[in-house]
C-alpha cells in the first residue's frame, strides 16, 4: 500500500521532516501503535521491545523512569529499537524557556542524540519549539516536537477555554512541530482538535485502551479505532500492551485495529 494513498492530504501537507519517516514506517509495518514503554528496568525494556517490535511504529520512553539506567545500556537499547525500524519518542514534556529547553536536550540523558520526537508544553510560549530544535541542531540531527494541545487525564488544565486553540495557533506554522497530542479518551474532543489542526500536522493520542473508561489515578481511556476515525494518526498504548499476558499478541491486536481504522478513514 502506497503511503501517499493511505495518509491522504497529510502526506503532502505535513511539513516536519520526521513526519514522512513515521508515515512510511507505519505503512511498512501496517501499524499506528506507539508503545508507551513505561517499565523500570533496562532488561524489562529490552525484552518488551523484542516481543512487540514488529507490531509497533514508534517507541515512547520516559528515560527518567528507569532505575538501572546507564548511558551505555541506553545506547544499546536505542540501537535495538532502530533495528526494529522504530521512531524513538521521549515523552519528556519540556516546558521551560527556549534556551533552557535547548540545554535540557543535552545534560545527562542527552535526549537530542537519540530521540526523533519529544513532547513539550507550550505554556512558556512558542519559542520552546525553536529551543528544542536548536538542541537537535547542536548535534547535527533533525527532530520533531509534539505540542500538548489536550491531555488524557481527568481535570487537566489544557481543557480550560481557549488553551487548545491557542496551542494550535502557536504551533501550526512552525516546521519544528511534528504534531499535537490529543486526548485519545474522548473522540468528540479529538474531532474538534482535528478540525482546528487541518492536515498540516499529525495528532498522536494517549489514553487509548481496548478496555475503555477510567484508569488508575485519573487516567481515562477511549477506544483505539474511534480515536483514529476521529483524526488521530498514532495511538499511544502502554499498560494495554505491557501489562497483558502476551505483549506481542496485544501489540498485534492494537496494530490490526489501528491499520484497519486508517484504511477505513482514508477510504482505500
Ligand atoms: P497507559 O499505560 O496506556 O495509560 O500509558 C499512557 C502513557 O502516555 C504514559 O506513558 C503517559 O505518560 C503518557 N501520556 C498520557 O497518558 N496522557 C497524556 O495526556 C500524555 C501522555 Br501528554
Amino acid at each position: 500500500m502506497e503511503a501517499a494513498e493511505v495518509w491522504g492530504a497529510r502526506w503532502d501537507t505535513c511539513d516536519n521532516p520526521m513526519v514522512r519517516r513515521y508515515m512510511d514506517v507505519a505503512c511498512r509495518k501496517q501499524t499506528l501503535v506507539i508503545l508507551a514503554a513505561d517499565l523500570r528496568t533496562m532488561e524489562g525494556l529490552a525484552n518488551l521491545i523484542d516481543s512487540v517490535g514488529p507490531h509497533i511504529a514508534a517507541l515512547k520512553t520516559h528515560v527518567d523512569l528507569v532505575d538501572d539506567w546507564t548511558a551505555e545500556g541506553w545506547g544499546a537499547l536505542c540501537e535495538q529499537a532502530e533495528s526494529h525500524d522504530l521512531i524513538i519518542f521521549e515523552d519528556r514534556k519540556f516546558a521551560d524557556i527556549g534556551p533552557i529547553s535547548r540545554g535540557q536536550m543535552a545534560g545527562v540523558y542527552d535526549i537530542r542524540s537519540w530521540a526523533n520526537v519529544v513532547t513539550a508544553h507550550g505554556i512558556s510560549g512558542p519559542d520552546i519549539v525553536d529551543g528544542l530544535c536548536a538542541g537537535w541542531d547542536d548535534v547535527g540531527r533533525d527532530g520533531g516536537v509534539l505540542l500538548l494541545a489536550q491531555m488524557s487525564s481527568r481535570g487537566n488544565l489544557l481543557g480550560l477555554q481557549g488553551y487548545t486553540d491557542a496551542m494550535v495557533s502557536a504551533g501550526i506554522s512552525n516546521t519544528g512541530v511534528f504534531g499535537f497530542i490529543g486526548n485519545g479518551s474522548r473522540a468528540t474532543e479529538l474531532a474538534q482538535l482535528r478540525a482546528l489542526v487541518g492536515d498540516k500536522k499529525l495528532i498522536w493520542t494517549p489514553g487509548v485502551n481496548l478496555v475503555v473508561g477510567d484508569g488508575e489515578m485519573g487516567q481515562r481511556y477511549g477506544d483505539p479505532a474511534q480515536a483514529i476515525l476521529a483524526g488521530s494518526d498514532g495511538i499511544i498504548v502502554g499498560s494495554g500492551i505491557y501489562k497483558s499476558e502476551s505483549p506481542g499478541d496485544a501489540a498485534k491486536a492494537y496494530a490490526d485495529i489501528s491499520w484497519k481504522a486508517l484504511l477505513e478513514r482514508s477510504g482505500v
